[in-house]
């Protein structure tokens, strides 16, 4: 059975901030999302299932992966949008057709009372660095800049179509710019750094103009520590080197004056791979921070000493602000020519894929200090078998969350399994929203010993370039 495509959320828009619709009803039954247990040798049967891969390859990835098992990439190409594309920047209301009702289960559980709010007091990355004060930015001398060719969002004119890699340092909101831009949640964001792990594509087609994002793991300043940590900076910088033009994300930062160290780092390391021609955007996002948008004047100035960015567009991906002008801004600069996928592709990811990332975002929510950096999760079963019932519209999702010691293990699954539950409750929440129709999710905690060193382990996680 072909698997379903992922609707836009009804109350979703391109260009928006990404409001999280309140589940009305959802399942009467008792969810099994929250089973504390290790998997059945049976089910870890030969490792967790592999990453399930594109259908159609993308700019600038790789040759697809053969899908896991149970993963159903959608029919010739990624999940697709549920209707034509808006035109003109306009944002799409309307419901998708043929999207599933709603579950209209009776006695809808609420929402879960025991799920924690995310912690405050989190720690950041491990042993990153913040420098504080103004530094300067240390870049070879800029391109020869070529004239830009104005172009609008308008159906006239030529078709133009491009990669954008969004590029910053952890935490600046790159995943939240993405699922903003969709008008769908399809990148795991959080607080902490280091959240987005592997390049992730989100494609958005505006009249005659089809912009794909790469969203990309944090530049963080730990190179050299091998594992999970290069496989990041690499995929990141692969991006920068690969599409046809970068974003540079920074954010707001009412603390601090002048360009943070990091940021200078990552642009520097962005430039080194980026090739010569390709134009660099630079979005400074988080700007509803500010109470008085006088204040951006000085953050603009701080980066304008440079004429290496071919434009500047402040953002707010929480409150969609200016996202409109961002898009415009990029079609200027992504090149003429046909565009790449259908109108209503959204991504490359499968269904099963982002189910995986969004579990990973509540583990990562839920979990403190290094663990978080610590663990994987896979979906090894994806069943859609009852996902056409009409009374009852059920996706039935297995996962297992790895990590690397057994101690890490007693305290994913937490007290009488406390924890798992509240990781477990929180994700089916998330899924049920982005699969429109009930989850049942299991949950399951494997031990992969020092799986974020070994090439093996890393391989079996699913990063591998
Ligand atoms: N106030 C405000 N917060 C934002 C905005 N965009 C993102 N954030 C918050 O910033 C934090 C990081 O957002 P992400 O989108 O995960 O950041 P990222 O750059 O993808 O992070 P990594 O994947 O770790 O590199 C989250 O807590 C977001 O809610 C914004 O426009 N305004
Ligand atoms: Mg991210």
């Amino acid at each position: 059975m072909p698997s379903k495509k992922i609707r836009r959320a009804p109350t979703g828009a391109a260009h928006g901030p990404q409001k999280q619709k309140r589940e009305k009803g959802s399942t009467k039954s008792k969810p099994r999302a929250e089973t504390p247990s290790a998997p059945q040798p049976s089910r870890a049967k030969g490792g967790p299932a592999p990453k399930a891969g594109p259908a159609k390859p993308l700019p600038g990835k790789g040759p697809p992966k053969p899908p896991g098992k149970g993963a159903k990439p959608l029919p010739g190409k990624g999940p697709t949008r549920p209707s034509p594309a808006p035109s003109q920047g306009a944002a799409s209301k309307a419901k998708p057709q043929g999207a599933k009702p709603a579950p209209q289960g009776q006695g809808a559980k609420p929402a879960p009372q025991g799920a924690k709010p995310a912690p405050q007091g989190a720690k950041p990355a491990p042993k990153g660095k913040k420098a504080a004060g103004p530094v300067t930015i240390d870049l070879p001398p800029p391109a020869p800049s070529k004239k830009k060719k104005r172009a609008t969002l308008s159906a006239e004119g030529p078709a133009r179509c491009g990669t954008v890699a969004l590029v910053g340092r952890p935490n600046v909101g790159k995943s939240s710019i993405m699922n903003a831009l969709l008008g769908q949640k399809i990148a795991a964001t959080t607080h902490k750094p280091q959240t987005t792990r592997r390049a992730l594509r989100g494609v958005l087609t505006e009249a005659n103009t089809q912009l794909v994002f790469v969203d990309t793991p944090g530049l963080h300043s730990e190179e050299g520590k091998g594992g999970l940590l290069s496989y990041m900076l690499d995929e990141a910088l692969a991006a920068a080197a690969s599409t046809d033009v970068v974003c540079f994300v920074v954010e707001v930062d009412r603390k601090r004056q002048g360009v943070h160290k990091d940021d200078a780092d990552a642009l520097v390391k962005v430039m080194a791979k980026k090739k010569a021609s390709v134009p660099v955007v630079l979005v400074i996002n988080k700007v509803d921070v500010l109470e008085d948008k006088a204040a951006l004047l000085p953050i603009l100035s701080t980066w304008a000493t440079s004429d290496r960015f071919a434009g500047y567009v402040p953002v707010s991906a929480h409150d969609g602000d200016n996202l409109a002008e961002l898009v415009r801004e990029l079609s200027r600069l992504v090149p003429e020519g046909e565009h790449l996928l259908p109108s209503d592709s959204l991504t490359d990811q499968s269904e099963r894929d982002i189910a995986a990332e969004l579990i990973r975002e509540k583990v990562m929510l839920e979990l403190h200090e290094e663990l978080p950096y610590r663990t994987a999760v896979i979906v090894e079963h994806f069943d859609e078998a009852r996902r056409d019932d009409l009374q009852k519209p059920l996706v039935h999702i297995a996962g297992v969350v790895v990590v690397e010691k057994d101690s890490h293990k007693a305290m994913v699954i937490g007290k009488q399994g406390t924890r798992i539950k509240a990781i477990g409750q929180r994700a089916r929440k998330e899924l049920e929203h982005l699969l429109m129709c009930q989850v049942h999710l299991e949950l399951f905690v494997k031990v992969e010993k020092d799986w974020t060193q070994s090439g093996a382990g890393l391989r079996k996680m699913g990063y591998d370039r």
